[in-house]
């Protein structure tokens, strides 16, 4: 028997007691623009416009209570990549993650280590992007094939956020 002070519910549900036993039930994503993912209990929006810089595409998803997305499970990869093949856009949209030095880390300030989930692009990262002069390719995107690729951060792109 347990009690809804101990509930494991996730943030989009509410924990009701049901003959004394805490339930989950799902309130969707607080923000109406988002879609709710019940396997991974991701919260996201695909933007493809405004096209903003990465620093401004991370404001932008701050003013919905958002960040830019963190794709730190093959799951939630999976899940953006089948939401972008319904989204017309053939070129890159920004994730929550940028480099500093030689580390990688997400904009929650953690660390992309040896071991976590990657899905980079054939070659990448190169430090490379034939878009721009290459001395600020610090920033990832994610191609609506999944893969991901370093690019400048100065460049205006789609980018999608995720409530957390
Ligand atoms: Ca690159």
């Amino acid at each position: 028997m347990g009690s809804c002070s101990y509930n494991k519910c996730s943030r989009e549900e509410m924990c009701v007691e049901l003959n004394s036993s805490p339930v989950c039930v799902k309130l969707g994503c607080r923000h109406k623009q988002y879609t709710f993912d019940e396997m991974t209990k991701t919260c996201f929006r695909i933007l493809t416009t405004p096209l903003l810089r990465w620093r401004d595409a991370s404001e932008y998803c701050k003013q919905d209570g958002a960040r830019l997305i963190k794709l730190d499970t093959r799951e939630k990869n999976d899940l953006i990549t089948e939401a972008l093949i319904n989204v017309v856009v053939d070129s890159h949209l920004w994730t929550g993650y940028h480099d500093h030095g030689d580390l990688y880390y997400w904009n929650d300030g953690s660390e992309l280590r040896r071991d976590s989930y990657k899905n980079w692009g054939y070659l990448q990262p190169d430090n490379n992007d034939p878009d721009c002069n290459a001395w600020r390719v610090n920033c990832i995107t994610i191609q609506n094939n999944g893969k991901w690729f370093d690019s400048c951060c100065n460049l205006e792109k789609g980018f999608i956020c995720e409530i957390i």
